[in-house]
């Protein structure tokens, strides 16, 4: 029977023309299904005659065989092409480089810090620190500033809300550390007969309301702090000109002592070094005066020794305050302070 060859070679080609596995099972039915070509065949053998039953049945099974040899062939070459188009789209380049890893570093604002504190630590200064929230007690009353102070207005000082009014606020500056290491320091010593002299540092994040090319309502202080039975403002000039020739590097650097006010100290004194870009003969930087104004210095006074514990007619101490964010900018000769804290990758890796 010719048309079973037919069948057969319609099927596969039919099989062949399909591209999904879910289209071939339907394309399948249209030949082994109940009202496939082939089952319509075999229900008409019945009507035959025993000998030509048997002939054409055989022959319409291995239609059937050879039908259902081709399905599995296309079956399995659709499947082979799935996996192959899944290999492809999912293959890994093993050999290509890699991405690496971004390796973070310090800002500059904190290697200052780190600079300033392993120098003092070399000089027998200690690091204390201490809370950024204070209380008016440690921030203002016991550095001896008076109750209508403009510093401790609104104005100049973050509060915090919903606490006691006027009594929680942002430090200012770091004194207060050195409020509360005073207090420690002579609570821990009180059964000594003399109390071991105090030498820190207190570097950290102050906070005051300013704002603009030169302020950021964050920066950062050291103030340093030294309280002993004989320490003389002659110590103070050593600790500071022998601190600045090492934070920049230049033994030629002088300093020098301008009177000043701070209620903190008594007497007080403006600290200037010489210029570390012209070292003295006037420039841009210095505003051609040779000089540089690098740190507030005292006289720690007696009402803050007493606020303390601390006897003023028998110790007796120096105080100082600088600004290492400046120090950082005229260290990498930076000259705005708002690129510290925008925080732009371009400009902070450039320190790592
Ligand atoms: C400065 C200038 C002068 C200072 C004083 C004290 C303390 F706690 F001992 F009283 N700490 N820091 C001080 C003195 C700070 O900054 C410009």
């Amino acid at each position: 029977m010719q048309d079973l060859d037919k069948i057969v070679a319609e099927a596969t080609a039919a099989f062949d023309a399909v591209a999904d596995p879910a289209e071939l099972e339907q394309v399948k039915a249209r030949y082994l299904g109940r009202q496939g070509a082939l089952t319509e065949r075999l229900k008409t053998l019945g009507k035959l005659a025993p000998e030509e039953r048997r002939e054409l049945g055989a022959r319409i099974n291995a239609a059937k065989d050879r039908i259902e040899a081709a399905l599995a062939a296309r079956r399995q070459a659709l499947a082979g092409a799935k996996l192959e188009a899944r290999l492809a789209e999912e293959a890994l380049d093993v050999t290509l480089p890699g991405r690496g890893l971004a390796r973070g570093g310090l800002h500059p604002a904190s290697r200052t810090l780190e600079r300033i504190e392993r120098l003092f630590r070399s000089a027998g200064f200690d690091v204390a620190d201490g809370p950024e929230i204070e209380t008016d007690f440690h921030n203002f009353t016991a550095l001896n500033t008076p109750e209508d102070h403009p510093a401790r207005s609104m104005h100049d000082t973050f509060y915090v809300a919903g606490a006691k009014p006027g009594q929680v606020l942002l430090r200012t500056h770091t004194s207060p550390i050195q409020i509360r290491y005073m207090q420690a320091h002579v609570a821990r010593h009180r059964h000594l007969p003399t109390m071991p002299e105090i030498r820190i540092i207190a570097p950290g994040r102050v906070y005051r309301v300013d704002s603009d090319a030169t302020h950021s309502p964050m920066f950062h202080q050291v103030e340093g702090l030294w309280v002993g039975e004989d320490v003389s403002f002659a110590d103070l000039k050593g600790v500071l000109t022998d601190f600045l020739r090492n934070f920049y590097e230049d033994d030629s650097v002088r300093t020098r002592f301008r009177p000043s006010f701070f209620p903190f100290t008594e007497p007080s004194a403006e600290v200037d070094m010489t210029c570390v870009f012209c070292h003295g003969t006037g420039c841009r930087v210095c505003g051609q005066t040779g000089w540089l104004e690098v740190a507030g210095s005292g006289e720690v006074h007696p009402n803050v020794l007493r606020h303390c514990g601390i006897d003023p007619e028998r110790y007796i101490g120096f105080a100082f305050g600088m600004g290492p964010d400046r120090m950082t900018m005229l260290r990498y000769g930076i000259d705005d302070l708002r690129l510290f804290y925008e925080g732009d990758l371009r400009f902070l890796q450039q320190f790592v």
